[in-house]
């Protein structure tokens, strides 16, 4: 697959998208939207691809909406934005949650905006030490989008969720982390090599299984306990029905490395 704002490639049982129009930090117009989307769809429907790498060109990772096409002219009137977050933001947040195998980000710099919510819609995010969040959207008179109302309370718990909202400061890579709302935070150059790394891991890894285990934990925050343990159960069953779990059982009794197929 070819793009012109995104660069696609497949390595290892995964694939890596990079958002690429670094001289705007890799902020969103329509066209890497759609790139994107087109991107996501291919990896869902490609069993060679059990792991999804987001990354990003340059020295940011997303600043969000590209505000270049937001500026309001003289005579126009304001523009409705839930037509963008219905038709744009919403759909990559969702496809990102649906999408049944993990979706590792590396955050390189800054994430701010949409940017920032979209890095924390994916399962697993690494940033790198000189990254930063930004929920940049109160400093230009916006709430924030793409599920970061709902994310950030569940990450970070409410107090701090709404001071990130109100007060739209700049959190470094390594507060992230240690409020969780992040998994790690890695030197620099140990950034590409890390994600990479752990992307060809979980290729190799009982990828159904993790899809199903990615269901669960998004469905945990808005379920009672009794909906999850009902939930568990019926995942559970799809997942003992599985080859990977006929491989890791066969594998452990035999002594042996589990060759997962992913199915
Ligand atoms: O609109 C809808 O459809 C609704 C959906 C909204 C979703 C949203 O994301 S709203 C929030 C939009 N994003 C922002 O408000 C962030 C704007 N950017 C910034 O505040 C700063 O750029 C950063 C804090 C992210 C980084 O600051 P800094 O100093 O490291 O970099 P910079 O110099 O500001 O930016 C570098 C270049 O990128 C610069 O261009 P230039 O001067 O070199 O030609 C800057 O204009 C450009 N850039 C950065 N962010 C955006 C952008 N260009 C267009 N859109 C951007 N969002």
């Amino acid at each position: 697959m070819t793009f012109n704002t995104i660069l696609f490639e497949k390595k290892d049982g995964y694939a890596k998208i990079t958002l690429n129009r670094p001289d705007v930090l890799n902020s969103f117009n329509e066209e890497m939207h759609l790139e994107l989307r087109d991107a996501l769809n291919g990896c869902q429907k490609d069993d060679q691809v059990r792991a999804i790498l987001l990354a990003a060109s340059g020295r940011g990772f997303c600043a969000g909406q590209d505000l270049g096409d937001r500026a309001v002219q003289g005579g126009e009137g304001p523009r409705d934005l839930s037509q963008t977050i219905e038709k744009f933001y919403n759909p990559l947040v969702r496809q990102i949650q649906a999408i049944d195998k993990p979706v590792i980000c590396a955050v390189n710099g800054v994430a701010a905006g949409a940017g920032a919510n979209i890095a924390l819609a994916c399962d697993i995010v690494y940033a790198a030490k000189s990254a930063s969040f930004i929920q940049a959207f109160c400093k230009i008179g916006l709430i924030p989008d793409s599920g970061g109302t709902w994310a950030l309370p569940n990450l970070v718990g409410m107090a701090r969720a709404k001071a990130l909202a109100i007060l739209g400061d700049k959190i470094s890579a390594e507060q992230a982390a240690d409020w969780g709302m992040i998994w790690k935070c890695v030197d620099d150059d140990a950034l590409v090599t890390q994600t990479e790394t752990l992307c060809a891991q979980l290729a190799q890894q009982a990828t159904f299984g993790l899809g199903l285990i990615k269901r669960a934990m998004n469905a945990a925050p808005t379920n009672t306990l009794d909906q999850q343990l009902d939930l568990e159960r019926d995942l559970q069953k799809l997942a003992g029905f599985s080859e990977d779990y006929k491989e890791g059982v066969s594998a452990f009794l035999e002594k042996r490395k589990p060759n997962f197929t992913g199915k």
